[in-house]
């Protein structure tokens, strides 16, 4: 077992972003075996599930005219627009099946707002929201936060970039996360995340 001060975080390993999915990411399935393995060295166990209403403002398609995959400017800055994804209660929000939850200690569910996105598990889109999991890493005495899962330059690169801002020291396992990779946003964020501080492993 990892030391007691550690945790690991499993990012949006949901039906929707595995192949197959509304928003699949390219091997998002081939993730699922050697993160249930890791997730049992770790005292502190905390997965996430993005989980949007209907009508989600992140949907191109409640923005008549544009396509998913665009970037429309919403009140707190720009916002790409996807495809109807992670639907509360829907099997595409569910997680993979053969993803172990058990060992979960805490499910942190976001993008739950309609008029605001959250790819971070800490804060949602406006960087202001807190979502909780702050507190909760820091009463169970938390100083380090391994991550994995999907997808590598959106959800784990929010999550870690504001987790290092947070004064976390954070590492993302790159091995056990895939990437959406929209016009080489898989590069600025490997370059975010390293300028914040991350160890990208
Ligand atoms: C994600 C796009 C939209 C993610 C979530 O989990 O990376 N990406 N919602
Ligand atoms: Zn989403």
């Amino acid at each position: 077992m990892r030391p007691a001060d550690e945790a690991i975080l499993v990012i949006d390993v949901q039906n929707d972003f595995c192949p197959g999915g509304a928003l699949a990411v390219t091997g998002g399935n081939e993730i699922v075996a050697p993160i249930n393995a890791l997730v049992s060295e770790y005292p502190v166990r905390v997965f996430t599930q993005d989980w949007h209403p209907t009508g989600h403002l992140s949907f191109a398609s409640e923005h008549p005219g544009l396509e998913p995959y665009s970037v429309t400017e919403m009140p707190y800055g720009p916002q790409v627009l996807w495809p109807d994804h992670c639907v509360i209660g829907s099997d595409g929000a569910a997680f993979h099946k053969a993803l172990s939850t058990q060992p979960a200690d805490l499910i942190i569910r976001k993008g739950f707002r309609r008029e605001i996105d959250s790819y971070s598990a800490f804060f949602e889109n406006d960087h202001q929201t807190p979502t909780g999991l702050e507190g909760y890493l820091r009463n169970r005495g938390v100083k380090k936060i391994v991550m994995v899962g999907l997808a590598t330059d959106f959800c784990v690169n929010f999550s870690a970039v504001d987790a290092a801002n947070l004064g976390f020291e954070v590492t993302v396992i790159e091995s056990l996360c895939r990437a959406i990779d929209l016009d080489g946003s898989l590069d600025t964020a490997r370059s975010g995340m390293i300028e914040a501080g991350v160890t990208l492993a």
